[in-house]
C-alpha cells in the first residue's frame, strides 16, 4: 500500500524495550535487587486472575516473600529474554530492519545496586557503555530512558521510596553518572517513563504498597511532585553538563473521547483529559501546576507538600520535548451503563465504535492523529512516539512461521495516521515502535502478551530455546522504514 503523505527525510523510525522487560540477568554483573524483580507471576492463572494480578500491583506479603525468594520461575523480569547477553545479536536483527533509534532503559541497580552509595558500580556503567556503543556501530543513535520504573529495592526499604524526598537526591546522583559516563553516547533522554503511571499503577510508578499506607492518594501525589522536581533538575543538570542535549517528558497518552455529545460528557472528558495527562505534560512543558489541578487534590483530600525552591525548579527546566505511549483510546461519561473493558495500566468504558485487541485494549489509530494534533498544538514543542503497538498471542504455524498480519495491520493503521498528523502540522521526531523484539510484558507479567517483530521462543515460565525468529511484521517494518513511510 503506498502512503503518499511524507515523513521528513529525518524522521526517527526506531523500536523500544525496557531494561527489566528484556536484560534478565537480574542478579549478575553486581546489579541489586529492583522493584520490578519483585513482581510476582504464575503461568497457570486464568485470564481474570492475571488482569487483577495487575491492578493488585504489589502488597506486603509479596513484598516480603519476593524479598527472599530465589525462585525465577515465578518472577519472569529475572529472566526476561537475557537481553544482557544477547544484545549484539538482537541489534544486528535491528540493523537488518533499518532502525534509525532504538529506546531502551537503563537499570539503576546496575548503577547503583542499592542506590544510595557514594560510588557507582563500574560493571553496570561497562554495561551500557557496550550497549550504546553497539548501537551506535550499527547506525542506531540511542533513546535513553532513565527510570523505567526499576529503582533499587534497597531504597524503598531504608527510605520508603519516592515518598521521600532524599530520593530527588539519589536519582540526581544516578542522571550525574549517566551523564558523566554515557552522554556521549545517548541523543535523546527521558528521565521518566511515563510520569503519569503512579497515579495508575503506583507500586511501578513510585515504588508504594498499598496496604502500608493510610492516605494513598496523598502518597501517590507527594510521590508524584518529588518525581516532577527530579524530572526539572534532571532537565538543568543535563543542559549544564552535555549542552545542545535534549531532554523530554513522557506520559502513558490516555485519549478519552465524550461518550455522547451531551454536555456533561465532554466535561467527563476534558477533566480525564487534564487529569490523568495534561496535569503532567502541563507541568513538564509549562513549569508550573495548572489552576484545575487545586479542585483535583480538593476532591481527592490531597495537599502537596512544595519547599519553597520548587516553584523556581519547575519553572526554570521544563522539557525541550515531550514524548509519550499511545495504544487505545477510551471515552469519558458518568454514566455507567457502559461495559468496561481493558487498556494500558487501567480499565475504561467501551467506545461501540472500535475494535479491541485480544487484551481489550480498544484499537484507535485515528486517535493518535487526534493525540498528536492537541499536544503539538497546546505546546508547540517537537513530539516523540515513544512506545506504540500491540499485544497478541502470537502462535508459531507448523513451520515455525508467526504470520502476524494483525499487526502488520495495526501499525499500518498507526504509521498512515502520523503521516497525517505530521500533514497537519505537528513537529513529530519519531517512532520507536514498542516491544520490537518479544519481551515480557509489563502490566501483566506475560511473555504470552508479545509486541515484537521479532519473536522469541520463551514461554510463560521461562522455558524455551530463547532463539529469535523474524515475524511476517518484521519484513512489512523493515520496507515501511526504507521507504521513509511510504510503502505500508
Ligand atoms: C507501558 C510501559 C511499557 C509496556 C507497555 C505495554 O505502560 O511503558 O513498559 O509494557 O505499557 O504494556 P503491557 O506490557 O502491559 O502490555
Amino acid at each position: 500500500m503506498t502512503n503518499n503523505k511524507k515523513f521528513p527525510q529525518n524522521f526517527l523510525w526506531g523500536g523500544a524495550i525496557a531494561a527489566s522487560q528484556a536484560e534478565g540477568a537480574w542478579n549478575e554483573g553486581k546489579k541489586g535487587l529492583d522493584t520490578q524483580d519483585l513482581r510476582v507471576f504464575d503461568a497457570s492463572w486464568d485470564a481474570e486472575m492475571r488482569r487483577k494480578n495487575r491492578d493488585v500491583n504489589m502488597t506486603s506479603e509479596r513484598f516480603q516473600t519476593a524479598l527472599t525468594a530465589e525462585d525465577t520461575e515465578h518472577y519472569p523480569f529475572r529472566w526476561a529474554i537475557n537481553f544482557y547477553h544477547t544484545y549484539k545479536d538482537d541489534l544486528a536483527l535491528m540493523q537488518e530492519l533499518g532502525l534509525k533509534i532504538f529506546r531502551t532503559s537503563i537499570s539503576w541497580a546496575r548503577i547503583y545496586p542499592n542506590g544510595d552509595e557514594e560510588q557507582p558500580n563500574e560493571e553496570g556503567i561497562q554495561y551500557y557503555i557496550d550497549l550504546f556503543t553497539e548501537c551506535q556501530k550499527r547506525g542506531m543513535k540511542v533513546f535513553a530512558t532513565i527510570l523505567h520504573y526499576a529503582t533499587p529495592v534497597h531504597l524503598v526499604l531504608k527510605y520508603g521510596g519516592w515518598k521521600n524526598r532524599k530520593m530527588i537526591d539519589f536519582y540526581l546522583r544516578y542522571c550525574r553518572t549517566l551523564y558523566e559516563r554515557l552522554g556521549k553516547l545517548v541523543d535523546y533522554w527521558l528521565p521518566f517513563n511515563e510520569i503519569n503511571c503512579s497515579r495508575f499503577n503506583p507500586w511501578n510508578g513510585c515504588c508504594l504498597i498499598k496496604d502500608q499506607e493510610k492516605n494513598y492518594d496523598q502518597a501517590i501525589f507527594q510521590c508524584t511532585h518529588h518525581q516532577l522536581v527530579a524530572n526539572a533538575l534532571a532537565v538543568k543538570m543535563a543542559h549544564e553538563m552535555l549542552p545542545g542535549s535534549m531532554v523530554g517528558g513522557m506520559i502513558a497518552r490516555f485519549t478519552s473521547y465524550p461518550a455522547t455529545c451531551a454536555p456533561q460528557d465532554v466535561m467527563c472528558s476534558i477533566l480525564d483529559e487534564n487529569y490523568t495527562n495534561y496535569f503532567y505534560t502541563d507541568v513538564m512543558a509549562r513549569g508550573y501546576y495548572p489552576s484545575y489541578t487545586r479542585r483535583m487534590f480538593a476532591d481527592l483530600g490531597v495537599t502537596v507538600e512544595m519547599e519553597p525552591e520548587d516553584q523556581k525548579i519547575l519553572a526554570e527546566n521544563t522539557v525541550d520535548f515531550l514524548s509519550f505511549s499511545y495504544y487505545m483510546s477510551m471515552i469519558s461519561t458518568d454514566d455507567s451503563g457502559y461495559e468496561v473493558t481493558s487498556g494500558n495500566l487501567l480499565s475504561g468504558k467501551k467506545n461501540p465504535y472500535l475494535q479491541t485487541s485480544g487484551w481489550g485494549w480498544q484499537i484507535d489509530p485515528v486517535g493518535l492523529r487526534i493525540s498528536l494534533n492537541e499536544m503539538y498544538d497546546r505546546y508547540q514543542l517537537p513530539l516523540f512516539i515513544a512506545e506504540n503497538g500491540i499485544g497478541a498471542n502470537d502462535l508459531p504455524d507448523a513451520d515455525g512461521q508467526i504470520h502476524d498480519a494483525y499487526r502488520i495491520d495495526y501499525l499500518r493503521a498507526h504509521v498512515e495516521q502520523m503521516a497525517e498528523a505530521i500533514a497537519d502540522g505537528v513537529d513529530l521526531l519519531g517512532y520507536t515502535m514498542w516491544g520490537i523484539i518479544d519481551i515480557v510484558s509489563c502490566g501483566t507479567i506475560e511473555m504470552n502478551k508479545r509486541y515484537g517483530v521479532i519473536y522469541v521462543d520463551r514461554d510463560e515460565a521461562g522455558k524455551g530455546t530463547n532463539e529469535r525468529r523474524k515475524k511476517d511484521s518484521f519484513d512489512w517494518y523493515r520496507r515501511c522504514i526504507e521507504t521513509n513511510g511510504e510503502q505500508l
